[in-house]
C-alpha cells in the first residue's frame, strides 16, 4: 500500500517535471508564433493601403517584366506582395485583403469586408457573388450568391497562373428581418428601415442596390525556396521547387524540378538523393524510392548536378503536399546528414470541367427562366419571347433566395400582375401569360436583378 503510494507520488512528480520541461521548451516558440500572428493582424487591419489600387496595379505590371531575374536569386520582392486595398462605390466601402505572398497553385486566402464608408460600420445581411479571372481573362473561380450576416466574406482560391489576376465582387444588401433574423440596432447599417421585403425596394436607405468592385491580386510563380538545417551540426541546404508547366492540372503530367544548393553561398550540391512523397490529406498518391542507406541505383531521385526532377500525374484536383527528404550520397561535395521539408501545391480541374461548371448559366429548357443571381445577366434568358397562353417556369439555380416580381416598366414598383414570393435555392415558380404585352420583373430582395418577358 505504502509502496504504491510512493510509486504514484514519484510518477506524479515525474509527470510534473516533464510538463515543466516541455513548457519551458515551448515558451519561446509560442512567443514567436504569437509575434508572427500579431504582425499579420496589424497588416490586415490597416484601413489605408500604402498606395492607391490603380498605382499598385501599374507597379505590379512594371514588376512583371523584371520577375524572371528576381526569381533566380530566390529573394522575396516586397512589390510583388499583395497589400490591403480599399475601394468605395457610392457610399459603400469594401476592404480587401489577399494573402501577401501567393504562389501559383497554392490555396490562397482572401478576405473582404463590406462597410458603410461614412461610419465605417460593417453592413449586415450582405449578399455577394465572386468571380476570379486569371491574367488571360479566363474564369478560374465563380460563386453562386452567398450571404453574410455581418458583411464579412472569406474564401480560398488557387491561382493557376502567375501575374495579375482579378477578383470581381458584386455585392448587395438584403432586408433586415429576413429569415427571422433580428434587425441590427438602428443607425448601425444601411439595412435598417423597412424590414419588409415589399417595402425594402422603395426604401433608399435600406436598399443600396448592387455594387461592383474589382481588385487586382498578384500571384508569383510556384518557385518556392526552403532553407533547411541539416542533421550535421552547422550545415544548411536550400531546396528550390519549380515546375516546367505553367499550370498543374489533374490527369496531365507535370514536371517538378528540385534544385539543391548550399545555403551558405548558394553553390550547387552535386549528387544529392531525394525521396518525394506526394500526398493529399492522409492519402499517399505517389512515392519515390527511399533515400535511407540507398544509392541512386535503388531508385531514389538522384541528381548529378543538384537538379532533380520528378514527373507526376495527379489523379484529381485539390491541395497536395510534396514531402521531400534529402540526403547526400557518398559522391556529394557537401555532407549535411538528412533534412526534410514540405511544399504545398494546388492541382486544378481540367479546363473542360471548369467550363461545364459555369455553363449552368446558359441554355435552360424552353419556356424556362433560370434565376442565376446577383451578377448580370441575373436571369437566363434575360429576355424571353413567348406566345400568349404559355406557362413560364422560373428555376432558382442560385445558392440564395430570390423573388420574381412584376414591376411597372423601368421602376421597382410592383404592379401586382405576378409575384412569386420567396423562391429558395433549387425551387421554382410558374406563371401563365394569357395577355400579349411586355412584362418587366425584378427580384424584390436584389432590385438590381431585372428581366423581361415579351408575350405576343
Ligand atoms: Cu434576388
Amino acid at each position: 500500500m505504502r509502496r504504491n503510494l510512493i510509486l504514484v507520488t514519484s510518477l506524479i512528480a515525474a509527470i510534473a517535471l516533464a510538463a515543466i520541461v516541455l513548457s519551458l521548451e515551448f515558451v519561446p516558440q509560442n512567443n514567436k508564433i504569437q509575434a508572427q500572428a500579431q504582425t499579420q493582424a496589424s497588416a490586415v487591419s490597416a484601413d489605408n493601403p500604402p498606395s492607391p489600387p490603380h498605382d499598385m496595379a501599374k507597379m505590379m505590371a512594371e514588376q512583371d517584366s523584371s520577375m524572371d531575374s528576381d526569381q533566380s536569386n530566390g529573394m522575396q520582392d516586397n512589390d510583388t506582395q499583395n497589400k490591403p486595398q480599399s475601394k468605395v462605390s457610392d457610399g459603400i466601402k469594401v476592404d480587401f485583403v489577399a494573402q501577401p505572398v501567393i504562389h501559383t497553385n497554392e490555396l490562397a486566402s482572401i478576405n473582404m469586408n463590406v462597410k458603410d464608408d461614412k461610419s465605417g460600420a460593417k453592413l449586415s445581411h450582405v449578399d455577394w457573388a465572386i468571380t476570379v479571372k486569371d491574367p488571360n481573362d479566363n474564369i478560374i473561380y465563380k460563386t453562386t450568391t452567398g450571404h453574410s450576416h455581418v458583411g464579412n466574406m472569406d474564401f480560398k482560391v488557387a491561382f493557376p497562373m502567375a501575374g495579375e489576376n482579378t477578383v470581381y465582387l458584386t455585392t448587395s444588401s438584403i432586408g433586415t428581418t429576413m429569415g427571422g433574423l433580428e434587425p441590427t440596432p438602428k443607425g448601425w447599417t444601411h439595412t435598417m428601415i423597412s424590414g419588409s421585403p415589399k417595402d425594402f425596394a422603395k426604401d433608399p436607405q435600406n436598399n443600396f442596390g448592387a455594387r461592383e468592385f474589382e481588385f487586382p491580386v498578384y500571384v508569383q510563380n510556384i518557385d518556392q525556396k526552403h532553407t533547411l538545417q541539416g542533421t550535421v551540426q552547422g550545415t544548411s541546404v536550400n531546396v528550390d521547387l519549380s515546375t516546367t508547366s505553367k499550370e498543374i492540372v489533374a490527369g496531365q503530367p507535370v514536371t517538378f524540378v528540385f534544385t539543391v544548393t548550399k545555403a551558405k553561398d548558394d553553390s550547387m550540391i552535386i549528387h544529392p538523393d531525394l525521396q518525394v512523397t506526394v500526398q493529399i490529406g492522409n492519402y499517399i498518391a505517389a512515392q519515390s524510392a527511399a533515400v535511407e542507406g540507398a544509392l541512386a541505383m535503388n531508385g531514389a531521385i538522384h541528381g548529378h548536378t543538384g537538379v532533380e526532377s520528378l514527373t507526376e500525374i495527379f489523379p484529381s484536383a485539390g491541395p497536395y503536399t510534396l514531402n521531400v527528404q534529402l540526403q547526400p550520397s557518398t559522391l556529394s561535395n557537401y555532407m549535411w546528414g538528412r533534412a526534410n521539408t514540405t511544399f504545398n501545391v494546388f492541382v486544378s480541374e481540367p479546363t473542360g470541367i471548369r467550363t461545364t461548371v459555369t455553363q449552368t448559366d446558359t441554355a435552360p429548357p424552353a419556356n424556362t427562366v433560370n434565376i442565376v443571381g446577383l451578377e448580370s445577366p441575373f436571369f437566363t434568358p434575360n429576355v424571353l419571347n413567348i406566345k400568349a397562353g404559355t406557362t413560364v417556369t422560373f428555376v432558382n439555380t442560385d445558392g440564395n433566395t430570390h423573388t420574381v416580381t412584376s414591376v411597372k416598366p423601368g421602376t421597382t414598383d410592383a404592379d401586382g400582375i405576378f409575384d412569386s414570393g420567396m423562391i429558395k435555392a433549387g425551387k421554382t415558380f410558374s406563371f401563365k401569360f394569357d395577355k400579349p404585352g411586355t412584362y418587366e420583373y425584378i427580384c424584390m430582395i436584389h432590385t438590381g436583378m431585372r428581366g423581361t418577358i415579351n408575350v405576343s
